[in-house]
C-alpha cells in the first residue's frame, strides 16, 4: 500500500489516543494508504521529546507552523485544545493536506464555519474525530433506526456523565478556561451526545430549550496552588430538544455525577421498538421489540461482537469485546480509505458547524431562558 506522512499536533490525552490509532491501524485493517507516523508537535520540548518515543513518532517538532507546511506532510491531525484548532485547521488546509480534528470542531460557530470554508476552498479530505459512531453498537443501532425495525421515532434520551471534577481541589487546567476550552460540559461531552443523536437518528436538531451551571466557581490555580482562580466553563449542561424528523428529545452533559465515569447512554424510542446504548458496556445494545411474538416480549442484549457487526470481521472472535481505543482506529481506518480516494468522510466539518450551531443554541436558550430555532448551515 502506498504510504501517507502524519502530522499529529498535540500529544496529550487525546493526543495518545490518536498516536495508538495510527500506530494499529494497519496491523489489523487494511486501510488503502498506510499511515507513516512521522512528527509530532507540541510546544514542550522536553516533553514532545519524550511523546515522540512513547508513542512512536519518528520525528518531534515545537512549531505547528513549520510542520504543517512541510512538503513530506500528507495528514495533519489536530489533537489540542479548541481554542487552536481553527489556526491549525486552516493553515493545513490552505497548505493542501487531509485533516482530521478532534471535537469539538472549534469554539465557536464563526471558527467553525471558518474552517469548514478552508477546506472546502482547498478541496482536501477533512474529517471531524467524534469516536463514538464507530462503536460497533452505536453502528448497530443507527442501522436499525434507519431500516425502520423501529417504527417512527418519539424520542432521542441522551446523556453523557462524568464525575473527574467533582472534588473542588482539582485544579484550574485548561478544560475550566473558556478561551482556551469555548466551553465546559457542553462542547466536551454535551456535544458527544448531540453527534450520536444526529447520527443515529440521520435527523438534525431544529429547536432547544438549555439550561448550563457552574458549581464549582474557582478551583486551586496551577502555578500557585494556595490561590484559586475562576472557573468560566459550565459544569452541567442540559437541553429539551427537537429534531427535525419529530422525535423529542433530552440531551444532557455533566461532569458532576459521582459515580458516572464515562457514561455515554442514548435511548431511541419508536413506535416498535426501543434502543438502548451505554458506553460504559459499549459491545452492547440492548434491543425491544414490540414484532416480538407477546409472551416473549422482553429487552434482549445483543452483544455487537460478532462478524457481521460493523469493524469485527478485522478483530477477533465473537465475544472478544473491544474497547474505547478501537473507536479512534475505526476512525482512522476510515479517514485514510476516504484521503486515498479523494472522497469525504463522515462525520466531517461540515458536521461540526452543525454541531456548533446546535451547542450555540443552547448556550443562547440558557442564557435568555426562551426556546431557540438552531439557525441553518
Ligand atoms: C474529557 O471529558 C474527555 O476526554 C472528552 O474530551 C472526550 O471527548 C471524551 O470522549 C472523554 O472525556
Amino acid at each position: 500500500m502506498p504510504e501517507a506522512n502524519v502530522a499529529l499536533i498535540g500529544y496529550a490525552f487525546m493526543g495518545r489516543a490518536h498516536s495508538n490509532a495510527w500506530r494499529q491501524v494497519s496491523r489489523f485493517f487494511s486501510p488503502k494508504l498506510t499511515p507513516r507516523m512521522k512528527v509530532v508537535c507540541g510546544r514542550n520540548r522536553s516533553a514532545v521529546r519524550k511523546a515522540s518515543r512513547t508513542l512512536g513518532w519518528e520525528e518531534y517538532a515545537t512549531d505547528w507552523r513549520e510542520v504543517v507546511a512541510r512538503d513530506d506532510i500528507d495528514i495533519v491531525d489536530v489533537s489540542t485544545p479548541g481554542d487552536t484548532h481553527a489556526e491549525i485547521a486552516i493553515a493545513a488546509a490552505k497548505a493542501g493536506k487531509a485533516v482530521l480534528c478532534e471535537k469539538p470542531l472549534a469554539n465557536d460557530v464563526r471558527e467553525a464555519k471558518q474552517m469548514l470554508a478552508a477546506v472546502k476552498k482547498a478541496g482536501v479530505v477533512h474529517m471531524l474525530c467524534h469516536n463514538y459512531r464507530r462503536a460497533p453498537a452505536v453502528m448497530l443501532a443507527r442501522e436499525l433506526v434507519a431500516s425502520g425495525k423501529l417504527g417512527k421515532i418519539y424520542h432521542y434520551r441522551g446523556t453523557y456523565l462524568q464525575d473527574w471534577p467533582v472534588d473542588p481541589s482539582v485544579p484550574l487546567i485548561w478544560r475550566f478556561d473558556k478561551k482556551v476550552a469555548g466551553s465546559g460540559s457542553l462542547g466536551d461531552i454535551l456535544s458527544h451526545s448531540l453527534d450520536l443523536g444526529r447520527f443515529v437518528l440521520g435527523s438534525e436538531v431544529v429547536e432547544v430549550a438549555g439550561l448550563m451551571d457552574t458549581f464549582v466557581k474557582q478551583r486551586p490555580r496551577l502555578d500557585n496552588p494556595r490561590k484559586k482562580g475562576r472557573v468560566t466553563v459550565d459544569d452541567a449542561s442540559l437541553s429539551l430538544a427537537r429534531f427535525a424528523n419529530g422525535a423529542l428529545a433530552s440531551i444532557e452533559g455533566t461532569r458532576f455525577a459521582p459515580g458516572r465515569k464515562n457514561y455515554l447512554r442514548f435511548e431511541v424510542n419508536g413506535s416498535r421498538g426501543t434502543i438502548v446504548f451505554n458506553f460504559e458496556r459499549m459491545n452492547e445494545l440492548e434491543y425491544y421489540s414490540l414484532d416480538d411474538e407477546t409472551k416473549v416480549q422482553g429487552f434482549r442484549q445483543i452483544l455487537a461482537t460478532d462478524p457481521s457487526h460493523e469493524y469485527f470481521d478485522k478483530w477477533w472472535p465473537g465475544g472478544h469485546i473491544i474497547g474505547y481505543e478501537h473507536t479512534f482506529i475505526h476512525t482512522v481506518y476510515d479517514f485514510l480509505n476516504a484521503v486515498a480516494a479523494g472522497r469525504q468522510v463522515k462525520p466531517d466539518f461540515e458536521d461540526g458547524v452543525r454541531n456548533q450551531l446546535v451547542l450555540d443554541a443552547i448556550e443562547k436558550a440558557a442564557q435568555n431562558k426562551r426556546w431557540v430555532t438552531v439557525k441553518p448551515l
